[in-house]
């Protein structure tokens, strides 16, 4: 069985990494059957992050190269009607979320002393003293250091939370009324879209980005709707 390694659960998210998220929610819309270790461990991912799958001896790091890797070997129900200018779309709304939203959401959560609090605390639960007083610091100093590096730490905080509120827009206007991103039926993007957005949502960090998403109700019909389909059981 495909083994599936990420972050354990959080604030009755599947996952609060987005990407982990994104993965089990994409094997769900797949319909194929996993299992997600207990204890999976940062310094055992090939590429130093979570999430990456061990498939009966196949290890795939990435949660986009995990994805293409399911659809070689599993086939590719969900995107096989798509035209190539909504495959273009996909992957540009996959952008969005993964490369510029996905920021100012890190910006929330690891800088910003209230998210900082909720999420430090959250993300090493199972850790002992003097580990879990240590570690969230650590970590903390490492995704400083990224988003700086990235660019996004060296704008203002006024400066982030606008372009990320410009990109929920963006994408709340693509979704609009369908049901789901690319139309009625659910594609690959949605496992993204949904991983994106439930995090944005429904974890329990306020911030001005989810102050903007709450105030587009599209989103939430569209997570609970995700939800109903693919979490309930
Ligand atoms: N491009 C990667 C991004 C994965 C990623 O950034 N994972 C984060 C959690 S959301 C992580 O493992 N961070 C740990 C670190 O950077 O040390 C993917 O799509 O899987």
């Amino acid at each position: 069985m495909i083994k599936l390694y990420q972050f354990p659960p959080a604030f009755g998210l599947p996952n609060m990494s987005p990407f982990c998220m994104k993965v089990e929610t994409y094997l769900r819309m797949a319909g194929l059957a996993y299992e997600c270790p207990r204890g999976a461990d940062l310094t055992k991912s090939p590429k130093g992050k979570m999430p990456y799958i061990d498939d009966n001896g196949t290890v795939v790091a990435d949660s986009t190269f995990i994805i293409d890797y399911l659809k070689a070997t599993y086939g590719d129900k969900l995107d096989v009607k798509l035209s190539a200018r909504e495959r273009a779309l996909s992957l540009t709304i996959q952008r969005t979320f993964e490369e510029s939203l996905y920021w100012a959401a890190v910006y929330s959560r690891w800088i910003e002393d209230a998210g900082f609090a909720i999420v430090g605390e959250a993300a090493f639960a199972r850790l002992k003293f003097p580990m879990r007083q240590l570690v969230p610091v650590i970590a903390r100093r490492i995704m400083r250091k990224q988003l700086h590096g990235q660019g996004t730490g060296r704008h203002s905080r006024d400066e982030i939370y606008a372009m990320g509120s410009r990109d929920i827009s963006a994408l709340a206007e693509l979704l609009g009324e369908q049901a789901h991103f690319l139309g009625d039926e659910p594609t690959s993007i949605d496992a993204t879209g949904y991983a994106f957005l439930a995090n944005l949502l429904w974890a329990p960090i306020d911030s001005p980005l989810r102050a903007h998403a709450q105030k587009l109700p599209n989103l939430e019909a569209y997570c609970q709707r995700m939800k109903v389909r693919y979490f309930s059981a």
